[in-house]
Parts: structure tokens; C-alpha cells; sequence
């Protein structure tokens, strides 16, 4: 069986200039964009190199065997696409952590009862179509395909063309019960996006729970114009309406503890310097661990968004887009962690994962790293050498322990 003497900062380290913004440090890999379907060629070799046997099903979401594909096999993985100006941990280190947690299960003699599988989800993000965990959503069939194929991304390009595009054949998306019956379980490693386990001081956290989460779109209209002919108190100027309820916005979500709502993306159109706008997208993230809490928020701020457009002539409509709700990981498989990774502590995800959408479905686990700047989503994120390298010995100790 070929070895390897890889380690998880070293393959980082590899891949680190694919899809980096020189000036900034952030990562631009939206889903089947040239950078991503780089990472998934390297990510095929790496697994071709450790004589895994590699497959692409319906969905596009790659499968690294070892063992035969087979019912109930042990499952670890999770993506490789990031958020706009992303860090360059979210994903990739839970893939590479995989590849080289087997690597050290070789070296120890570990003879798996029965098979494993590397798991690579296509836009775990929703960057380029909008939906979160697009991959696992349609995997679990809790995504249509039509739904799936009706996105389009920034530059109107359909999922279905991007797809097709990659070699995934976009008729053939959709539920897939054979590949989701393969995954007996499913651990997922991920960088940590928040501050717990620096004010913990240790290295590696056990996750618990998933925040609920959704995705909607606003749109402000008003009456597009001319900046020099129309007389302020002539215009209905959508972009002035969408930045008061920006901040109605954040003001009715920092009224209720624990609540987190982001504007991060703002599209004023047709977005001309000397052009009054004739509308404003925006998309709005909100986040409680109350799923109720979450939906009244929403609904408070489509009724007060409306109220506020219509007070300067214009008209706001809000649209979900996508909607993951607080989940729980499994409580077995979560003791079964806690015994292979004595004093973890455990800690709930602010962020969503694709371990969110399978946990549902079959019994699923995340492990957190450790993250110095506690920040994500951001070229700041960070994880030091040492604690991405033992990350994979942990993985190893948890996926041989279970296998
Ligand atoms: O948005 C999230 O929570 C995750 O990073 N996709
Ligand atoms: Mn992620
Ligand atoms: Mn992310």
C-alpha cells in the first residue's frame, strides 16, 4: 500500500497560491470556478497517490475509497470552495486532514473492519448559486434538482451550464439513497470560525450543535434617475431606502441576545456613479440557535423593511433563498468522540457545515481546530503549523478508534 510521508501543513501549503488574491491574502474558489476545479484535480491525485479509489457521483461531490464502496462505511471529508476573499482553512483543511489521518493510520498498522471514505462537497458555501451545502442539500434530497438547476450565479451563468461544464451531467442531480446509505457515519474536521477554543486554550474542540441559519434576498425599488436633473426631494432613491434598513436591520437583530443578521453582499442596479438606482439587491444572513427566533426576526424585518421603503417611496420585498435549521450532532457518536479525544471540549457552530445537512440523515460529528485570530471568512483566518498537523493524528485517533 503506498505511504506517505505528507503532513497537513505541507499539503496546505501546496495548494495555498490556487485562487489567491495577492493583494488582499483572501481566497476566491467559487464552485467549478478554475481555482476549485484545480483543487479537485489535486485533491483526485493526492487521493490517486495513496491508491484510494476515486469517484465523482450524481451530484459532483468526490468520493476517495478505501475499501470498496460499500453500505455503512465510515465517512470523513468536507469542501474545498470558499466565500468570497476566504481563508484559506475553511474546507481545505478537513480534506487535507483526511488524506493524511489515513497516511498515519497506515503507518500505525491500522486495518480497517470496514471501508472509509474521503468526501469533497461541491459549494459547501453557496457563493456562486446561493444555497448552502448545495452538494450534501442534493444528496439528501433536500434540494430539488429542478431548484438546483434553476440557479444561476453573479454572471447569469446556470448551475446546470456550470455543472455540465465540470463533466457533472445536470439531469442526472438529485437524490442519491445508495450513496447516502454508504455513509455508516460521518466525522467532519473543520478550522474553528470563532474564538472557543482560544479562551479555552486548547487545541481541538468536539462540535455539538449547529446554529440555525437561513439566506434572503431583499429588493429595494424605487425610481432610477438622473443624479444632476432630479431635485433630492423629487427622487425615490432605492439605495438610500436600503441603507436605512441595513441598519433596521442590525438594530432589530442585536434587540435579541445571541442573534447574528449580516448584510455582506449590496447591489445597487444598474450601478452607475451618476445614476439614481432603480433597485437595490441585498442578501441578509440571519442566525439563532431558536429556529422560532430566527423566522419572527425575519418576519419583523419584512414588515419594518416595507414600512421604511415605503417612507421614501420606494418598495421592499424579502425572498428566502436558503434555510439550514439548528441541528444537533449524534449523541453516540459524539461520546464515542469525547473517549477518542479525552478532554476535548465541546463547542456549538456558529457556522453551517455539510455535517448539518447529514446529520439529519445519518449520524454525524464535527471536530474544531483551533484558530488563533478568531476570525473567518476573512484572509486573517489561521491555524498554526503544529495544530493543523496534529489535527490529522486526532482525525486518525477518532476515525480508527470507529472504524
Ligand atoms: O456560512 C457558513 O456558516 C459556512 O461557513 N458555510
Ligand atoms: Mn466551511
Ligand atoms: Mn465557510
Amino acid at each position: 500500500m503506498p505511504s506517505s510521508t505528507a503532513t497537513v501543513s505541507g499539503l496546505l501549503d501546496t495548494i495555498a497560491p490556487v485562487g489567491r488574491d495577492g493583494a488582499t491574502g483572501g481566497y476566491r474558489r467559487p464552485v467549478f470556478s478554475h481555482p476549485e476545479l484545480e483543487l479537485r484535480e489535486w485533491f483526485v491525485a493526492e487521493a490517486g497517490r495513496r491508491g484510494l479509489g476515486v469517484e465523482i457521483d450524481r451530484n459532483g461531490i468526490i468520493w476517495a475509497w478505501w475499501g470498496e464502496p460499500m453500505p455503512g462505511a465510515l465517512v470523513t471529508g468536507s469542501h474545498l470552495d470558499s466565500v468570497p476573499g476566504g481563508g484559506a482553512f475553511d474546507g481545505p483543511l478537513g480534506v487535507v486532514s483526511a488524506l493524511v489521518a489515513i497516511d498515519r493510520m497506515r503507518e500505525r498498522g491500522v486495518v480497517p473492519s470496514r471501508s472509509l471514505a474521503v468526501v469533497v462537497f461541491p459549494e459547501e458555501e453557496g457563493s456562486r448559486f446561493g444555497v448552502a451545502c448545495l452538494g450534501s442539500r442534493l444528496l439528501t434530497g433536500l434540494l430539488t434538482p429542478d431548484a438546483a438547476r434553476r440557479l444561476t450565479d453573479r454572471d447569469g451563468n446556470t448551475l446546470a451550464d456550470v455543472f455540465a461544464g465540470a463533466g457533472v451531467d445536470p439531469e442526472h442531480l438529485g437524490p442519491d439513497p445508495e450513496a447516502l446509505a454508504r455513509i455508516g457515519q460521518f466525522v467532519e474536521l473543520h478550522v474553528e470560525q470563532g474564538r472557543g477554543l482560544i479562551d479555552l486554550a486548547a487545541p481541538i474542540a468536539i462540535g455539538s450543535s449547529i446554529l440555525g441559519h437561513g439566506r434572503w434576498k431583499a429588493t429595494v425599488t424605487g425610481q432610477g434617475n438622473h443624479a444632476g436633473t432630479t431635485l433630492m426631494n423629487d427622487r425615490a432613491d432605492p439605495v438610500v431606502a436600503a441603507a436605512a434598513i441595513v441598519g433596521l436591520i442590525s438594530e432589530l437583530a442585536r434587540a435579541r441576545d445571541d442573534a447574528r443578521a449580516t448584510v455582506g453582499r449590496f447591489e445597487p442596479q444598474p450601478g452607475g456613479t451618476n445614476v439614481i438606482a432603480s433597485h437595490v439587491d441585498f442578501w441578509i444572513d440571519v442566525r439563532h440557535p431558536d429556529d422560532s427566533v430566527t423566522r419572527g426576526l425575519v418576519d419583523q424585518i419584512a414588515v419594518e423593511a416595507a414600512a421604511l421603503a415605503a417612507s421614501y417611496g420606494c418598495d421592499a420585498r424579502i425572498a428566502e433563498e436558503s434555510w439550514s435549521p439548528t441541528v444537533g450532532f449524534d449523541p453516540a457518536l459524539g461520546r464515542a468522540l469525547a473517549e477518542l479525544v479525552p478532554g476535548a471540549p465541546v463547542l456549538r457552530s456558529g457556522a453551517g457545515h455539510d455535517a448539518g445537512i447529514l446529520a439529519a440523515r445519518v449520524p454525524s460529528a464535527m471536530l474544531f481546530v483551533r484558530n488563533p485570530s478568531g476570525i473567518s471568512h476573512s484572509p486573517e483566518e489561521f491555524v498554526e503549523r503544529s495544530d493543523a498537523d496534529d489535527s490529522a493524528d486526532v482525525l486518525a485517533d477518532v476515525l480508527a478508534g470507529l472504524l
